[in-house]
């Protein structure tokens, strides 16, 4: 088989964002787009000769070409073997376990998450390290800097090889596995919670209502809750993965997830609900007429982690990002464990949990995950839940309270304004910005803010730091603001606004959080003047 040597020349925007690299799926199709990004991660990583790298993604729109692509470059550049999930299918928390499972160089991750995937949806390619995370800043700007010197690519002229049936083929010199994509994920599952209380529980009646959003996550939910555990057949909806998830938005929050809310909150409603996202990394969870917020749910995690065997000797530290509401850090006060606050990205967490500082991360994001692999795992914080709710034998909604009485309850909310002008959102945050020495001790909409600055983040394993990771402002009354841009989005800007107040009243735990929040989002409107400046009177989507 010859090898071929390309010419190209840089293309610019290839620089990773929050996770890997998302654009347009016709960006990705342009010619050399995908090539040069790909020659760039093997530059970037120091080459892959001799290497051995794990290969799969959420099965979207382009990833089968995208696979047949990878592997002949990666042949051409004398990798030494690739475990490539069935049908290049791999969700992102099972190919972070393949990756340390095996011990290998990394592995390269086809998705762009919870967006919509299709010819004019979006598509993504991310790298994740040995430790089996995303790739940290150090490497994706190694990945960026030869992506705008890239003058050649390197790839193989072969037919495309079968990754539909499982087993070893061979390209060129490359070794090329094909592996069931669920098998080892589902074992590691199984090490980690009490199966047999979860079936037990499933056998008495507990009904339950798994909606996989036509994504990565169906035939594992399919394979775990039904199969291994005995939920009902018919629990997981939607679990055929498709590459344009049915033409859906494969975000798992009450938005876009309105058919498993609507479910939740209707007559006979299941006891419990739970949706995960493109890649299966992020989850939703929902009890009979009871939303939980992912703030929320990963201080009740934390706060339970011990009835899952995994976790029964406790914590070693739980981590959060920087607009994750602070829930958690209440937890980790009462449990004496260490609480670490992180910028946006998951990747940030990956050294706190390789030191053994962290056990348990989370983010407000739908993102939730421990030591076990090192991305956010969906479908093991949902086997979580039901691990908690086996041993409480209590409903979500009282579980919830009864958290709520204990720690307080840190009412929170994400207001998201998307599609906003680049130059307008730029321009927004940069005037906020200059404003911040000046905000202390103004009162703003009938609030006083009792100190605001830009969050960055010293890592306090390797020392790295990270600058202009958001916006922060707090108010006197216990309430909490936090502007930034997202990181995922592929056309113009997404503008977050993270809003939080605390309550300790146990006769006030029980609001409508928009309605508790009210006032702090008159406070971050009047202080950025985010409806004047962008025209927009309501945000996009609420979480
Ligand atoms: C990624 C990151 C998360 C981050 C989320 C949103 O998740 O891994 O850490 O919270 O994006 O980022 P942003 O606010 O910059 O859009 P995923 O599920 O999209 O891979």
């Amino acid at each position: 088989m010859d090898i071929i040597t390309v010419e190209t020349q840089p293309i610019a925007g290839q620089k990773p964002g929050t996770s890997g690299l998302r654009k347009k799926t016709r960006t990705f199709m342009e010619p050399h787009f995908l090539e040069n990004f790909v020659q760039s991660i093997w530059t970037g990583i120091g080459g892959v000769a001799g290497k051995t790298l794990v290969l799969g993604g959420d099965g979207r729109y382009f990833s089968d070409r995208a696979a047949q692509v990878i592997l002949r470059m990666a042949a051409a550049s004398g990798a030494a073997r690739i475990i490539v999930g069935q049908n290049a299918l791999l969700s992102t928390p099972a190919a972070s376990h393949l990756i340390r499972k095996h011990g290998t160089d990394g592995g390269v991750i086809l998705s762009a998450s919870h967006n919509p995937g299709g010819p004019d949806g979006d598509f993504g390619v991310k790298f994740n390290t040995p430790n089996g995370g995303p790739a940290a800043e150090n490497v994706t700007s190694k990945i960026h800097a030869a992506s705008e010197k890239i003058t050649t690519y390197r790839i193989m002229e072969a037919q495309d090889i079968d990754l539909a049936t499982l087993g070893t083929k061979s390209l060129g010199r490359t070794e090329i596995e094909v592996v069931d994509p669920v098998a080892d994920y589902a074992e590691l599952m199984e090490e980690i919670f009490d199966f047999d209380a979860i079936a037990a529980l499933f056998a008495g009646g507990f009904r339950m209502r798994f909606d996989a959003m036509h994504a990565v996550t169906g035939p594992y939910a399919h394979a775990i809750l039904e199969t291994r555990l005995g939920a009902a057949p018919g629990t997981v909806v939607n679990g055929t993965p498709s590459p344009d998830f049915g033409g859906g938005h494969p975000d798992p929050n009450p938005i876009w997830a309105k058919d498993l809310m609507d479910a939740m909150h209707g007559a006979d409603a299941p006891d419990f609900g739970a949706a995960s996202d493109g890649d299966g990394d992020r989850n939703m969870i929902v009890g009979r007429n009871c939303y939980v917020t992912p703030s929320d749910s990963v201080a009740v995690l934390a706060a339970n982690a011990t009835l899952a065997p995994r976790y029964a000797g406790g914590l070693k530290g739980v981590a959060r990002s920087m607009p994750t509401s602070r829930a958690l850090d209440r937890v980790a006060l009462r449990l004496e464990c260490n609480a670490y606050e992180t910028p946006t990205g998951w990747k940030f967490f990956g050294n706190l949990l390789d030191a053994g500082r962290a056990t348990l991360c989370g983010e407000e994001s739908a993102g939730t995950g421990s030591d076990h692999v090192r991305e956010k795992d969906g479908l093991w914080a949902v086997l979580f839940w039901l691990n908690i709710l086996a041993a409480r034998k209590i409903p979500v909604a009282e579980l919830l309270e009864d958290h709520w009485r204990t720690y307080g309850r840190n009412y929170y909310s994400r207001h998201d304004y998307e599609g906003v002008d680049a130059e307008t959102a730029a321009a927004l945050i940069d005037d906020l910005r200059a404003r911040l020495p000046d905000l202390p001790g103004q009162t703003v909409a009938g609030q006083e803010i009792e100190w605001a600055d830009e969050f960055a983040y010293d890592d306090p394993v390797d020392g790295s730091r990270a600058e202009q990771q958001g916006l922060r402002l707090a108010t006197r009354p216990g309430g909490r603001i936090v502007f930034r841009l997202s990181g995922t989005g592929t056309e113009g800007a997404t503008i977050r606004v993270y809003l939080e107040t605390e309550e300790t009243d146990p006769a006030k735990l029980d609001r409508d959080p928009q309605e508790a929040l009210a006032g702090i989002v008159a406070v971050a409107d009047a202080v950025s003047g985010l409806s004047e400046r962008t025209g927009r009177t309501a945000p996009d989507v609420i979480t």
